[in-house]
C-alpha cells in the first residue's frame, strides 16, 4: 500500500499547509497552526494509507476519519479538495454563509459523519463506528485525530476505556502532540511518555513517532490492525510546522496569518509542495452491505387494559419486540440495564448490545457513532444522568444524528432514592436540543408505540420513562404519532383543560373524578409528545374551557411541559397555569412527594377550584 513515494507525501502535506493558510487568511479567522502540525499525518492517511472511494465519501466500507480536533477543519477540507472531491478554489469560501465549509466540520458535508469542535468527543463516536464495523462484519477502519490539549477531557478516557475493553483493533487514534493549547502550553508539553502510560493503562497499543517524519508515519501506519488492541499513535509535532517564523511559538493559536505573513509562509512552502489529485487512493474491499433496512411492521402488542406496568419496563419489552425484527436496533446502557430494563434486549442480542459502564458521555458518543453508520441505537440510563452528557447531546443535534435516548426514573415519583436520582431538568435540556423530539408516555402501550416511531424515524429522540407501575389505559392498536396528544376526558361545559403526562396524567384523571362528583367538569389531555407538542389538540380543547389550561408535571417548572404549552398557546390568549416541582425535593414515598410538591390529584382539584 505504501509504494507511494515519501517525497510526494511530504509535498502533499505542504500543499495542505498552503491551502490551510490561504483558507484562513481569506476568511480572516481560523486555526492555521493547528492544521500545520497535523498536515504530515493527514497527508499520509488520505494519500498513502486509508482505503476509501474519494468520489463516494459515504460508501459503507470506506475507512472513516473523525477530526476530533475540529478546529483543524481547513486541513480536512484541503485534504478532500486534493482528492478531487470538489475544486480547491472552493476552499477560499471557508466560513462564509453560502458554503458548507463551516468553521468546524458538520455533516452538511458528505465527508463528515459527525460534527466536531467541542473537544473531547470524537473518540467516543469513533468507538461507536468501530464497534459497528465489527457488528456489520466490515473491514473499514476508524481513524480519529485528536489534539494533545484536547485529551485532558474526561470523555476521551471514557471512550479510551471502552475501546480497550472491547479490544477494538480496527480503531486508530492519532494524537497531534504539538505541545501547545489555546492560551498556553499543555500540561505535559512534548512528554509523550506521559500520554503513552495513560493509553497503555487503558489497554491500548501505543506507538510514539516524530509526526513530521514521513518514513516513521508510514511505518507505523503499515502496522495498523496488528494484534488485538486499539492503536494510538502519539505524534510529536510542532504547532505551525512548516512556517519557519511561527512554528512552535506560543500565541499563535486560532490566528490567521495576515496577507504578508501568508505570502511569506507560502513562499517557503511552495517549492516543496505537490498536488494529491493524481494519487491513486487504495480502494475499500468489496464486502456485502450491512442490512440497515427497517422492517415493514413490528409484532403486535399484547397488553390488557388495566395491566399494571411501569413505562420503563415497557421500554424493555418494546426494545426486545422491535429488535427481534429490526436488525438496526442496537442497545447501549450505563450499568443500569436491570433498572432501565434494557437487559431484556442485552440477554437476547448480546452482539447488538454495548455495556458502556458508568460513562454517560460515552453512551451518547458511541450511540452517535452507530447512528452515523445507519443503525437505530437506543441508549438508556436514569434520565437525570443524561444531563451530564448535555454537550454530547447538543453536538448530536449539530450532527443531525440518529440517536434514541431513553431516560428512566424521572421526577419525584421515584420516591425514596431522593433528589440526586430524580430527573427534574431533563425535559428542559432535551427540548432545547436542535431538532430533538421529546416523548413522555403514561402507559405501556404509549411507551412501546413511541418506541416504534423512534426506531422508524430519523433524528434525536428522547423517551422519558417512569419508575412506578401505571395501569394500561390505551388499546394495543392505539397510534401515537409524534406531535399528537390524547383527549381522555371532555364534556360540554368543562371548566378547565388539564394537561398531564406520565404519572401526572393519572393524577389528572383522579382529579377529574373528584371534581365530577362535585359537579365540576375538566378536560384531561395526555401530552405524550412534548416536542413537537400536540398544540392543536390542546388549543382546541382550551378554547372550549374558557381559554384556561392547567399543566401538571413531575419536573421542575423551568423549561418543562408547562413552558412548552405556554410557549405555544399564550399567543392565542390562552392562560396557562403551571403545576410543577418548585423546590428541592426530599426522599419519601412517591405519593407523599407528589402531594408535598403540589403535583397530585388534590393539588389539581385545588387549582381548578381556585380558577
Ligand atoms: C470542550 C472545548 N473546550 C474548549 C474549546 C476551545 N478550544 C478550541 S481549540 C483549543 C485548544 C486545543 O488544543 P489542542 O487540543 O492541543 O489542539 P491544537 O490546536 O494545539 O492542535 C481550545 C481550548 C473547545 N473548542 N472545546
Amino acid at each position: 500500500m505504501n509504494d507511494i513515494d515519501i517525497e510526494k507525501l511530504q509535498g502533499i502535506a505542504n500543499q495542505l499547509r498552503i491551502h490551510s493558510i490561504e483558507e484562513t487568511t481569506a476568511a480572516g479567522s481560523g486555526h492555521p497552526t493547528s492544521c500545520c502540525s497535523a498536515a504530515d499525518v493527514v497527508a499520509a492517511l488520505f494519500f498513502g494509507h486509508m482505503r476509501y472511494n474519494p468520489k463516494d465519501p459515504r460508501y459503507y466500507n470506506n475507512d472513516r476519519f473523525v477530526l476530533s480536533k475540529g478546529h483543524a477543519a481547513p486541513l480536512l477540507y484541503a485534504a478532500w479538495a486534493e482528492t478531487g472531491l470538489f475544486p480547491t478554489s472552493d476552499l477560499l469560501k471557508l466560513r462564509t454563509l453560502n458554503s458548507d465549509l463551516e468553521g468546524h466540520p458538520t455533516p452538511r458535508l458528505p465527508f463528515v459523519d459527525v460534527a466536531t469542535g467541542s473537544l473531547g468527543q470524537g473518540l467516543s463516536v469513533a468507538v461507536g463506528m468501530a464497534l459497528c464495523a465489527r457488528l456489520d462484519k466490515l473491514d473499514y477502519r476508524t481513524y480519529v485525530l485528536m489534539g494533545d490539549g484536547e485529551i485532558a477531557e474526561g470523555a476521551v478516557w471514557e471512550a479510551a476505556s471502552l475501546a480497550g475493553i472491547n479490544k477494538l483493533n480496527n480503531l486508530v487514534a492519532i494524537v497531534d502532540v504539538n505541545r501547545l493549547g489555546q492560551s498556553e502550553a499543555t500540561a505535559f508539553g512534548h512528554h509523550l511518555d506521559v500520554y503513552a502510560k495513560r493509553f497503555a493503562s487503558f489497554g491500548w497499543r501505543v506507538e510514539e513517532i516524530d509526526g513530521h517524519d514521513m518514513d516513521e508515519i508510514l511505518e507505523v501506519l503499515a502496522a495498523v490492525g496488528l494484534g488485538e488492541q486499539p492503536l494510538v499513535i502519539l505524534a510529536k509535532t510542532l504547532k505551525g510546522a512548516g512556517i519557519s517564523f511561527i512554528q512552535d511559538k506560543d500565541g499563535w493559536h486560532g490566528k490567521p496569518l495576515n496577507k504578508e505573513e501568508a505570502a511569506r509562509a507560502i513562499a517557503e512552502l511552495q517549492p516543496r509542495a505537490k498536488t494529491g489529485t493524481d494519487v491513486q487512493i487504495p480502494a475499500p474491499s468489496q464486502l456485502p452491505a450491512p442490512n440497515n433496512t427497517a422492517p415493514a411492521s413490528y409484532p403486535p402488542l399484547t397488553y390488557k387494559l388495566g395491566d399494571s406496568v411501569a413505562t420503563r419496563e415497557a421500554y424493555g419489552n418494546g426494545l426486545l419486540r422491535i429488535g427481534t425484527v429490526d436488525p438496526r436496533v442496537v442497545a447501549l446502557d450505563g450499568d443500569t440495564k436491570n433498572s432501565t430494563y434494557a437487559d431484556k434486549f442485552f440477554k437476547k442480542f448480546p452482539e447488538r448490545s454495548v455495556e458502556c459502564f458508568i460513562a454517560e458521555q460515552n453512551i451518547v458518543g458511541v450511540a452517535t457513532g452507530f447512528g452515523a453508520r445507519g443503525k437505530a441505537p437506543f441508549g438508556s440510563t436514569f434520565a437525570t444522568f443524561f444531563t451530564r452528557a448535555a454537550d454530547q447531546i447538543r453536538v448530536a443535534g449539530i450532527s443531525q444524528a440518529n440517536i434514541n435516548l431513553v431516560g428512566s426514573h424521572v421526577g419525584v415519583s421515584i420516591g425514596e432514592d431522593g433528589p440526586s436520582q430524580m430527573a427534574l431538568e431533563d425535559i428542559a435540556l432535551m427540548r432545547a436540543i436542535a431538532g430533538s423530539k421529546v416523548l413522555y408516555p403514561a402507559d405501556a402501550v404509549a411507551a412501546e408505540k413511541l418506541l416504534e416511531e423512534m426506531a422508524k424515524q430519523k433524528g434525536i429522540h428522547f423517551l422519558r420513562t417512569s419508575r412506578p407501575k401505571t395501569p394500561v389505559i390505551y388499546n394495543n392498536d392505539e397510534k401515537f404519532p409524534f406531535g399528537g396528544a390524547k383527549v381522555l376526558r371532555q364534556n360540554a361545559g368543562d371548566k378547565v383543560t388539564v394537561v398531564g403526562a406520565g404519572v401526572t396524567l393519572y393524577e389528572a384523571l383522579k382529579a377529574a373524578d373528584t371534581l365530577k362528583a362535585e359537579g365540576i367538569g375538566i378536560t384531561v389531555i395526555d401530552a405524550y409528545s412534548i416536542k413537537p407538542l400536540g398544540a392543536d389538540v390542546i388549543r382546541a380543547a382550551a378554547q372550549k374551557t374558557n381559554n384556561t389550561v392547567v399543566t401538571v408535571e413531575d419536573h421542575y417548572a423551568e423549561g418543562g411541559i408547562g413552558d412548552a404549552v405556554a410557549g405555544e398557546l399564550s399567543v392565542d390568549g390562552i392562560k396557562v397555569h403551571k403545576l410543577a416541582v418548585r423546590e428541592l425535593p426530599h426522599s419519601g414515598k412517591p405519593e407523599e412527594l407528589l402531594a408535598k410538591y403540589g403535583i397530585d390529584a388534590a393539588a389539581i382539584v385545588k387549582k381548578v377550584k381556585s380558577l
